[in-house]
């Protein structure tokens, strides 16, 4: 994490997760409120900007949206580790597959992460049919410490709501805590309806590299 001349908080966020989990998709919903059906493969590296606003304090969350596939991944995993403040990982709920590579994912983030990530996990795609229970997914998530969350990029009204998701985020980061607590985690949520106001829809594609 960094901070401008106007004190402004950047904390950099990697996600993680197999090629066509919904990576990028969570990422579209939760800075355009949009979902793209023929949305693009990932290909390299996709770095993106949001400004959110979380108790008066400006923060800026910065997405590195890398792609699931390995050939686009290989040259890239130093840059991509270092200094990430938190890491979201991602898996599809109609696909076992993806949710037992996430093991896969942390050991890759251990191994090149000299920091110590705030690590979640999101489970997307609920809006078909769940091939993953909820507590397969909570099992794996409680034996590595890892918060869970469960949405859909297309219908995300119906279950975790995808700006919740990144506001908790954005919250524990401010806050330099690991996760919230019960009664924490409820004041927060009376917060949110505050700061939903403040967040800009504009999208700040800062760079795109291959
Ligand atoms: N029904 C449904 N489809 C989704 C959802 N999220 C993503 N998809 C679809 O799943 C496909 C893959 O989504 P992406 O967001 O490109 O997946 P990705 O993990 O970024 O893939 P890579 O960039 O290849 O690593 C696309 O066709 C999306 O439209 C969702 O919540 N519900
Ligand atoms: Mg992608």
């Amino acid at each position: 994490m960094w901070e401008s001349k106007k004190e402004r908080k950047v904390f950099k966020i990697i996600v993680a997760g197999d090629s066509c989990c919904g990576k990028s998709s969570l990422l579209l919903g939760f800075i355009l409120n949009k979902f793209l059906r023929n949305i693009q493969s990932t290909i390299g590296l996709d770095i993106q900007n949001k400004d959110v606003v979380i108790e008066g304090q400006q923060t800026t969350l910065q997405f590195w949206d890398s792609a699931g596939q390995e050939k686009y991944r290989r040259s890239l995993r130093k840059i991509y580790y270092m200094k990430a403040d938190a890491i979201v990982f991602v898996y599809d709920v109609n696909n076992p597959t993806s949710i037992n590579s996430i093991a896969h994912w942390l050991n890759e983030a251990n191994q090149y992460c000299k920091s110590d990530p705030i690590k979640i996990l999101v489970g997307t795609k609920c809006d078909y049919e769940i091939e993953v229970s909820k507590k397969k997914a909570n099992k794996f998530a409680k034996a590595n410490k890892i918060t869970l969350f469960q949405t859909s990029a297309r219908c995300p009204s119906d279950h975790d709501n995808i700006e919740m998701i990144f506001l908790y985020l954005a919250k524990v980061l401010q806050d330099g805590k690991r996760t919230l607590s019960r009664n924490g985690y409820k004041n927060f949520k009376n917060t949110i309806e505050k700061s939903r106001k403040n967040i800009s829809r504009a999208p700040k594609s800062i760079c795109c590299f291959i």
